[in-house]
Protein backbone atom coordinates (compact mmCIF):
# COMPACT_ATOMS: atom_id res chain seq x y z
CA UNK A 1 0.00 0.00 0.00
CA UNK A 2 1.24 3.59 -0.94
CA UNK A 3 2.75 5.19 2.11
CA UNK A 4 1.29 8.64 2.76
CA UNK A 5 4.44 10.79 1.95
CA UNK A 6 7.10 10.33 -0.23
CA UNK A 7 10.02 11.63 2.31
CA UNK A 8 9.95 12.79 6.15
CA UNK A 9 12.90 14.65 7.51
CA UNK A 10 13.66 13.90 10.98
CA UNK A 11 16.62 16.25 12.60
CA UNK A 12 17.97 14.84 15.45
CA UNK A 13 17.98 11.40 14.68
CA UNK A 14 20.99 10.79 16.87
CA UNK A 15 19.51 11.84 19.81
CA UNK A 16 17.05 10.31 22.70
CA UNK A 17 13.86 10.96 21.10
CA UNK A 18 15.38 10.60 17.46
CA UNK A 19 16.14 6.83 18.12
CA UNK A 20 12.95 6.56 19.35
CA UNK A 21 11.50 8.04 16.72
CA UNK A 22 13.06 6.55 13.95
CA UNK A 23 11.56 3.09 13.45
CA UNK A 24 7.96 4.70 14.26
CA UNK A 25 8.46 7.00 11.42
CA UNK A 26 8.48 4.46 8.76
CA UNK A 27 5.22 3.37 8.45
CA UNK A 28 4.28 6.95 7.02
CA UNK A 29 7.07 7.69 4.29
CA UNK A 30 8.84 5.57 1.45
CA UNK A 31 11.84 7.31 2.89
CA UNK A 32 12.55 8.64 6.25
CA UNK A 33 15.82 11.34 5.86
CA UNK A 34 17.32 10.99 9.38
CA UNK A 35 19.84 13.90 10.27
CA UNK A 36 22.04 15.15 12.75
CA UNK A 37 25.18 16.52 13.68
CA UNK A 38 27.04 13.76 14.99
CA UNK A 39 26.73 10.48 12.72
CA UNK A 40 23.89 7.96 12.70
CA UNK A 41 23.90 4.54 12.73
CA UNK A 42 23.71 3.36 9.00
CA UNK A 43 20.76 3.90 7.25
CA UNK A 44 17.97 1.14 6.76
CA UNK A 45 16.10 0.25 3.80
CA UNK A 46 13.54 3.04 3.31
CA UNK A 47 15.80 5.56 5.08
CA UNK A 48 18.36 8.28 4.20
CA UNK A 49 21.37 9.77 6.11
CA UNK A 50 22.51 12.95 6.27
CA UNK A 51 25.03 14.75 8.95
CA UNK A 52 24.47 18.36 8.88
CA UNK A 53 25.05 20.64 11.55
CA UNK A 54 21.74 22.95 11.67
CA UNK A 55 24.13 26.42 11.65
CA UNK A 56 24.96 25.73 8.61
CA UNK A 57 23.08 27.35 5.75
CA UNK A 58 23.65 26.30 2.61
CA UNK A 59 23.97 22.38 4.13
CA UNK A 60 20.34 22.72 5.89
CA UNK A 61 19.19 24.18 2.37
CA UNK A 62 20.48 20.58 0.73
CA UNK A 63 18.80 18.77 3.71
CA UNK A 64 15.46 20.04 2.91
CA UNK A 65 15.73 18.88 -0.96
CA UNK A 66 12.67 16.71 -1.94
CA UNK A 67 10.94 16.70 1.41
CA UNK A 68 7.23 17.19 2.46
CA UNK A 69 7.31 17.36 5.46
CA UNK A 70 9.71 18.17 8.28
CA UNK A 71 10.10 16.55 12.28
CA UNK A 72 12.18 19.24 13.74
CA UNK A 73 13.99 18.13 16.55
CA UNK A 74 17.83 18.42 16.04
CA UNK A 75 19.11 21.04 18.48
CA UNK A 76 20.76 21.48 21.83
CA UNK A 77 18.00 19.96 24.62
CA UNK A 78 18.63 21.39 27.55
CA UNK A 79 20.35 24.71 28.90
CA UNK A 80 23.89 26.31 27.87
CA UNK A 81 25.79 29.10 27.02
CA UNK A 82 23.98 32.26 24.93
CA UNK A 83 26.37 31.54 22.20
CA UNK A 84 26.02 27.86 21.58
CA UNK A 85 21.83 27.94 21.56
CA UNK A 86 22.11 30.97 18.97
CA UNK A 87 23.91 28.55 16.58
CA UNK A 88 22.06 25.20 17.04
CA UNK A 89 18.91 26.51 18.12
CA UNK A 90 17.91 29.81 16.76
CA UNK A 91 20.12 30.41 13.71
CA UNK A 92 19.42 26.18 13.21
CA UNK A 93 15.75 26.61 13.23
CA UNK A 94 15.85 30.02 11.02
CA UNK A 95 17.88 27.74 8.37
CA UNK A 96 15.00 25.00 8.55
CA UNK A 97 12.02 27.62 7.84
CA UNK A 98 14.50 29.36 5.49
CA UNK A 99 14.99 26.16 3.21
CA UNK A 100 11.70 24.95 4.19
CA UNK A 101 10.50 28.47 2.07
CA UNK A 102 12.92 27.79 -0.59
CA UNK A 103 12.09 23.67 -1.20
CA UNK A 104 8.23 24.53 -1.03
CA UNK A 105 7.92 22.45 2.13
CA UNK A 106 3.85 22.96 3.63
CA UNK A 107 4.39 21.81 7.48
CA UNK A 108 7.31 21.45 10.33
CA UNK A 109 6.56 19.79 13.21
CA UNK A 110 8.56 21.31 15.96
CA UNK A 111 9.91 19.94 19.21
CA UNK A 112 9.28 22.71 21.43
CA UNK A 113 9.43 22.64 24.72
CA UNK A 114 7.39 23.31 28.11
CA UNK A 115 10.52 25.79 29.43
CA UNK A 116 8.56 28.16 26.81
CA UNK A 117 6.16 28.33 29.77
CA UNK A 118 8.69 27.47 32.46
CA UNK A 119 8.46 30.21 34.83
CA UNK A 120 4.80 29.33 35.63
CA UNK A 121 4.06 27.77 38.78
CA UNK A 122 2.66 24.45 38.85
CA UNK A 123 -0.53 25.60 40.54
CA UNK A 124 -1.28 27.67 37.56
CA UNK A 125 -3.62 26.57 34.85
CA UNK A 126 -3.10 27.54 31.40
CA UNK A 127 -3.44 27.58 27.37
CA UNK A 128 -1.43 28.30 24.59
CA UNK A 129 -2.53 31.56 24.37
CA UNK A 130 -1.15 32.31 27.80
CA UNK A 131 1.54 34.56 26.98
CA UNK A 132 5.46 32.28 26.96
CA UNK A 133 7.56 33.00 30.82
CA UNK A 134 10.45 31.17 29.01
CA UNK A 135 13.07 29.69 32.22
CA UNK A 136 16.67 30.37 30.59
CA UNK A 137 18.13 30.97 27.39
CA UNK A 138 16.83 27.08 26.11
CA UNK A 139 13.51 28.26 26.86
CA UNK A 140 13.93 31.56 24.69
CA UNK A 141 15.02 29.59 21.94
CA UNK A 142 12.35 27.40 21.94
CA UNK A 143 10.19 30.91 22.09
CA UNK A 144 12.00 32.30 19.05
CA UNK A 145 11.26 29.32 17.36
CA UNK A 146 7.70 28.68 17.89
CA UNK A 147 7.28 32.48 16.52
CA UNK A 148 9.46 31.84 13.63
CA UNK A 149 6.47 29.05 12.76
CA UNK A 150 4.18 32.06 13.20
CA UNK A 151 5.91 34.21 11.19
CA UNK A 152 6.35 31.59 8.49
CA UNK A 153 2.75 30.65 8.41
CA UNK A 154 1.46 34.40 7.99
CA UNK A 155 4.38 35.02 5.59
CA UNK A 156 4.76 32.26 3.48
CA UNK A 157 1.96 29.71 4.45
CA UNK A 158 4.13 27.35 6.26
CA UNK A 159 1.94 24.98 8.69
CA UNK A 160 3.44 24.59 11.93
CA UNK A 161 2.70 22.54 15.28
CA UNK A 162 4.92 23.31 18.28
CA UNK A 163 4.47 20.12 20.47
CA UNK A 164 5.70 21.97 23.63
CA UNK A 165 7.19 18.69 25.17
CA UNK A 166 7.29 18.23 28.55
CA UNK A 167 9.31 15.01 30.30
CA UNK A 168 9.45 12.35 27.13
CA UNK A 169 11.07 9.49 28.78
CA UNK A 170 10.17 5.49 29.36
CA UNK A 171 8.94 6.85 32.60
CA UNK A 172 8.44 9.75 35.15
CA UNK A 173 12.29 10.17 36.79
CA UNK A 174 10.91 12.68 39.58
CA UNK A 175 7.43 13.89 41.30
CA UNK A 176 7.52 16.51 38.76
CA UNK A 177 7.53 14.25 35.95
CA UNK A 178 4.50 12.93 37.03
CA UNK A 179 2.91 15.95 35.66
CA UNK A 180 5.08 16.73 32.53
CA UNK A 181 5.70 13.09 31.12
CA UNK A 182 4.84 12.38 27.62
CA UNK A 183 5.09 8.35 26.86
CA UNK A 184 6.71 7.71 23.81
CA UNK A 185 3.67 6.13 22.18
CA UNK A 186 1.65 9.34 23.24
CA UNK A 187 4.54 11.33 21.21
CA UNK A 188 4.44 9.43 18.17
CA UNK A 189 0.09 10.12 18.08
CA UNK A 190 0.99 13.62 18.68
CA UNK A 191 3.17 13.38 15.50
CA UNK A 192 0.48 11.99 13.71
CA UNK A 193 -2.23 14.14 14.44
CA UNK A 194 -0.11 16.91 13.95
CA UNK A 195 1.32 15.32 10.29
CA UNK A 196 -2.43 14.17 9.03
CA UNK A 197 -4.87 17.07 10.53
CA UNK A 198 -5.80 18.50 7.14
CA UNK A 199 -5.45 21.87 8.26
CA UNK A 200 -3.30 23.05 11.31
CA UNK A 201 -2.24 26.74 10.25
CA UNK A 202 0.18 27.90 13.49
CA UNK A 203 -0.57 25.27 16.72
CA UNK A 204 0.86 25.48 19.77
CA UNK A 205 0.04 21.37 21.68
CA UNK A 206 1.22 20.57 24.79
CA UNK A 207 2.78 17.87 24.54
CA UNK A 208 1.74 15.37 27.73
CA UNK A 209 -0.07 11.86 28.53
CA UNK A 210 -3.25 12.01 29.94
CA UNK A 211 -1.39 12.54 33.40
CA UNK A 212 -3.64 12.97 36.58
CA UNK A 213 -1.92 16.21 37.68
CA UNK A 214 -2.58 18.55 34.73
CA UNK A 215 -0.94 21.68 34.38
CA UNK A 216 -1.82 22.62 30.78
CA UNK A 217 -4.79 23.11 28.71
CA UNK A 218 -5.06 22.06 25.23
CA UNK A 219 -8.33 23.46 24.20
CA UNK A 220 -6.87 25.53 21.05
CA UNK A 221 -5.38 22.55 19.76
CA UNK A 222 -8.23 20.55 20.01
CA UNK A 223 -8.82 20.37 15.67
CA UNK A 224 -5.60 17.90 15.81
CA UNK A 225 -7.76 15.48 17.79
CA UNK A 226 -4.83 14.34 19.75
CA UNK A 227 -5.77 12.05 22.75
CA UNK A 228 -3.29 10.77 24.91
CA UNK A 229 -3.40 7.06 25.59
CA UNK A 230 -1.01 6.81 28.34
CA UNK A 231 -1.30 7.90 31.85
CA UNK A 232 1.61 8.50 34.77
CA UNK A 233 -1.30 7.17 37.59
CA UNK A 234 0.95 3.61 36.64
CA UNK A 235 3.78 5.34 38.37
CA UNK A 236 2.14 6.59 41.12
CA UNK A 237 4.07 3.85 43.53
CA UNK A 238 7.24 5.61 42.63
CA UNK A 239 6.53 9.06 44.25
CA UNK A 240 4.66 7.32 47.62
CA UNK A 241 2.70 10.30 49.23
CA UNK A 242 4.89 11.33 52.59
CA UNK A 243 2.47 13.60 54.13
CA UNK A 244 5.65 16.32 54.20
CA UNK A 245 5.43 19.26 52.57
CA UNK A 246 8.47 20.40 50.80
CA UNK A 247 10.16 23.58 50.46
CA UNK A 248 7.27 25.69 48.93
CA UNK A 249 10.78 27.71 47.34
CA UNK A 250 12.01 24.65 46.14
CA UNK A 251 12.00 24.98 42.03
CA UNK A 252 11.39 21.30 41.60
CA UNK A 253 8.29 22.29 43.27
CA UNK A 254 7.28 25.84 42.18
CA UNK A 255 7.58 25.59 38.64
CA UNK A 256 6.78 24.24 35.50
CA UNK A 257 10.32 24.67 34.19
CA UNK A 258 11.81 23.30 37.49
CA UNK A 259 15.34 23.31 38.43
CA UNK A 260 15.83 24.93 34.90
CA UNK A 261 14.82 28.11 36.27
CA UNK A 262 17.55 28.31 38.20
CA UNK A 263 20.01 27.08 35.45
CA UNK A 264 19.94 30.11 33.23
CA UNK A 265 23.42 32.14 33.14
CA UNK A 266 21.83 35.19 34.67
CA UNK A 267 22.33 33.21 38.09
CA UNK A 268 26.13 32.56 36.83
P1 LIG B 1 18.88 15.09 22.48
O1 LIG B 1 19.84 16.09 23.00
O2 LIG B 1 19.08 13.67 22.88
O3 LIG B 1 18.86 15.16 20.90
C1 LIG B 1 19.07 16.34 20.16
C2 LIG B 1 19.91 15.99 18.97
O4 LIG B 1 20.18 17.20 18.25
C3 LIG B 1 21.28 15.37 19.33
O5 LIG B 1 21.45 14.12 18.70
C4 LIG B 1 22.29 16.39 18.84
O6 LIG B 1 23.48 15.80 18.31
C5 LIG B 1 21.51 17.13 17.77
N1 LIG B 1 22.07 18.47 17.56
C6 LIG B 1 22.52 19.35 18.49
N2 LIG B 1 23.04 20.42 17.90
C7 LIG B 1 22.91 20.24 16.57
C8 LIG B 1 23.28 21.00 15.44
N3 LIG B 1 23.89 22.20 15.55
N4 LIG B 1 23.02 20.51 14.22
C9 LIG B 1 22.41 19.31 14.09
N5 LIG B 1 22.04 18.53 15.10
C10 LIG B 1 22.29 19.00 16.35
O7 LIG B 1 17.44 15.58 22.89
P2 LIG B 1 16.07 14.79 22.91
O8 LIG B 1 15.71 14.49 24.29
O9 LIG B 1 16.09 13.71 21.92
O10 LIG B 1 15.07 15.92 22.40
C11 LIG B 1 14.78 16.11 21.04
C12 LIG B 1 14.10 17.46 20.85
O11 LIG B 1 12.93 17.51 21.66
C13 LIG B 1 14.97 18.64 21.25
O12 LIG B 1 14.73 19.71 20.36
C14 LIG B 1 14.46 19.00 22.64
O13 LIG B 1 14.65 20.38 22.89
C15 LIG B 1 13.00 18.64 22.52
N6 LIG B 1 12.42 18.30 23.82
C16 LIG B 1 12.71 17.10 24.42
C17 LIG B 1 12.14 16.79 25.63
C18 LIG B 1 12.35 15.45 26.28
O14 LIG B 1 11.70 15.17 27.29
N7 LIG B 1 13.23 14.58 25.77
C19 LIG B 1 11.27 17.74 26.34
C20 LIG B 1 11.05 18.97 25.62
C21 LIG B 1 11.60 19.22 24.40
C1 LIG C 1 13.30 19.57 28.00
O1 LIG C 1 13.02 20.48 27.25
C2 LIG C 1 14.56 18.82 27.85
O2 LIG C 1 14.92 18.64 26.51
C3 LIG C 1 14.56 17.46 28.52
O3 LIG C 1 15.91 17.06 28.67
C4 LIG C 1 13.84 17.44 29.87
O4 LIG C 1 14.63 18.01 30.84
C5 LIG C 1 12.48 18.12 29.77
O5 LIG C 1 12.50 19.35 29.07
C6 LIG C 1 11.85 18.39 31.14
O6 LIG C 1 11.51 19.52 31.42
O7 LIG C 1 11.69 17.42 31.89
Amino acid sequence: MAKPFKRLLLTGAAGNLGKVLRPRLAQWADVVRLSDIVSITPANSGEEVVQCDLSDKAAVNQLLDGVDAVLHFGGISTENTFEAILKANIQGTYNIYEAAHLHGVRRIVFASSNHAVGFYEQNQFIDAFAPTRPDGMYGLSKVFGEQLGRYYYDRAGIETVCIRIGSSYPEPANPRMMASWLSYDDLQEALRCSLFTRRVGFTVLFGTSDNPVKWWDNKHASHLGFHPHDSSVRFLHLFPESGAYPDPDDPMVRYVGGTFVTTGPIYE
